[in-house]
């Protein structure tokens, strides 16, 4: 049986991004649906009555919810090739800490770094900075935080990286300066095609943030 593989997202989501490119790593085709997230779709709707949020996979028929969760599904389902998870439970679980991580504190919906001004988007831009410094030393000195290649940890933390320079511009910080391990790591990410397809770019999503600023009443 061919596998119909459907993808329901929206183009800025460092959460899309992590399904896309474990879709591509696997080397999975699929249909991408973009969504309209102020006028969500029925579809959507069905297909993640909980949380009503993207991505959404959808594999033959049936959906799967929550980015985290799909990457490793991905990852279970096609476990023919490039393995996203390591094989040693301890070091499976660890990875699995620190996607968690990144997805309870890099990820945090009332941080402000933009669409604010003053004393909360300072605090929004030192905490991020300092996430990112922890997450510095989980990488050390590998190459990838799944070791010499892409894994889980690196999956998820990659969108973020099409997010930065609005974070910089936004901010008036520069993430190259605190983090530059962080910042090497991202290069190496993006020589990888999988990657380099997934991320939008990083103008478009300063442009799109600046247009909500506007729609918001802050610049
Ligand atoms: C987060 C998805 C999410 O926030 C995951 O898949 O990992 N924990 C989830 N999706 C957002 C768009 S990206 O910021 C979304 O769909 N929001 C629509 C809404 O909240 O109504």
């Amino acid at each position: 049986m061919v596998d119909e593989v459907k993808l329901l997202d929206f183009w800025p989501s460092m959460f899309g991004m992590r399904v896309k490119i474990a879709l591509a790593e696997k080397g999975v085709a699929y249909e991408y649906l973009e969504q309209d997230l102020r006028n969500k779709s029925p579809l959507l709707l069905e297909m993640n009555p909980i949380h009503k949020k993207i991505p959404v996979l959808i594999h033959n028929g049936k959906p799967i919810c929550e980015s985290s969760i799909i990457v490793q599904y991905i990852d279970e389902f096609w476990n023919d090739k490039a393995p996203l998870l390591p094989s040693d439970p301890y070091e499976r679980a660890q990875a699995r800490f620190w996607v968690d991580f990144i997805d309870k504190k890099l990820y945090d919906p009332t941080r402000k770094i933009w669409g604010s001004k003053g004393e909360e988007h300072e605090t929004g831009k030192k905490e991020m900075i300092e996430i990112l410094k922890k997450l510095e030393e989980v990488l050390g000195e590998k190459g990838y935080f799944g070791g010499e290649s892409l894994g889980v940890v690196d999956i998820s933390l990659i969108g973020f990286s099409s997010w930065f320079y609005t974070y910089e511009t936004i901010g008036k910080f520069s993430i190259e300066a605190e983090c530059p391990k962080i910042m090497s790591w991202v290069k190496r990410c993006l020589q990888n095609e999988s990657v380099s397809k997934s991320l939008p770019d990083s103008k478009k999503v300063y442009e799109l943030v600046v247009e909500m600023q506007k729609a918001m009443g802050v610049n």
